[in-house]
């Protein structure tokens, strides 16, 4: 019994699928392209489940291969009957080895993420003396920013958010009228923007530029052009722009 035509198109298919894991390696080696404190921890994280799944994917083919190939043109000769239990295959040993691996990997993973959701969620931790809450209202098709001394700026105008580098920042994020989530993708951080509710996040930006803002909730239909620049600068600047009080 030869390499059917099915059989050859299934291999060829999971080799592919293989070569795919190694170009997605060799994309992450590129960076995953964030900033600031939360990226560390996110893309560690992501770093982690990618390696896992990798290590799994990889184990996962190699005895399909294996199967494969030591079982090709064999005729097992079994034809079942009804009533008649199935052989029994395999071994216990393998089994709890693979049982204890997977227990394992869960375990690392649930603990990692357990960590970075207390990173993301408890800023009161992570504060300093010179933090401050921006408040951030999310509007069809806006954001409206409040600073604690009252300087007033929109996403409509052409100047960005700006925050100080160096500098946690808190958001306390709520909306004006349907759902929206205020999303920084570079500082991994995204906070639902919801009526008549207050949520809070916090990041830490370590590099001074500008960054994309966006709304990461369908909120009706411009919702796609809906978002906004922040703007990380040196402490000097943001002081002289802060204590000019200049609101827009
Ligand atoms: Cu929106």
């Amino acid at each position: 019994m030869g390499m059917n035509n099915k059989t050859t198109g299934v291999l060829f298919f999971s080799i592919t699928i293989l070569m795919l894991t190694f170009a997605s390696i060799y994309n992450w080696f590129q960076g995953l392209g964030g900033s600031g404190a939360h990226a560390e921890v996110y893309d560690e994280l992501f770093t982690l489940y990618w390696s896992l799944g990798t290590v799994i994917g990889i184990a996962v083919y190699a005895y399909f291969l294996y199967l494969v190939y030591t079982s090709w043109g064999k005729d097992s000769g079994e034809e079942m009957t009804i009533g008649q239990s199935p052989v029994v295959r395999g071994s216990n040993k393998g089994a709890i080895i693979v049982s204890f691996t997977i227990a394992l990997f869960l375990l690392v993973l649930s603990d990692t993420t357990f960590d970075s959701i207390d990173f993301f969620e408890q800023h009161e931790e992570h504060t300093t003396d010179n933090s401050f809450t921006i408040a951030v209202t999310g509007y069809q098709y806006y954001w409206d920013y409040e600073y604690p001394n009252g300087i007033h700026l929109t996403s409509v105008g052409e100047e960005p958010l700006k925050i100080p580098v160096d500098v946690p920042v808190v958001f306390e994020v709520t909306s004006g009228d349907v759902f929206h989530s205020f999303a920084l993708p570079e500082h991994r951080i995204k906070i639902d923007s919801i009526p008549g509710r207050s949520n809070e996040g916090w990041i830490l930006a370590d590099e001074v530029g500008t960054f994309p803002i966006m709304c990461a909730e369908l909120c009706g239909d411009e919702h796609a052009i809906m978002g906004g620049e922040i703007e990380v600068m040196s402490t000097e600047d943001f002081d002289a722009w802060y204590n000019s009080g200049v609101s827009a």
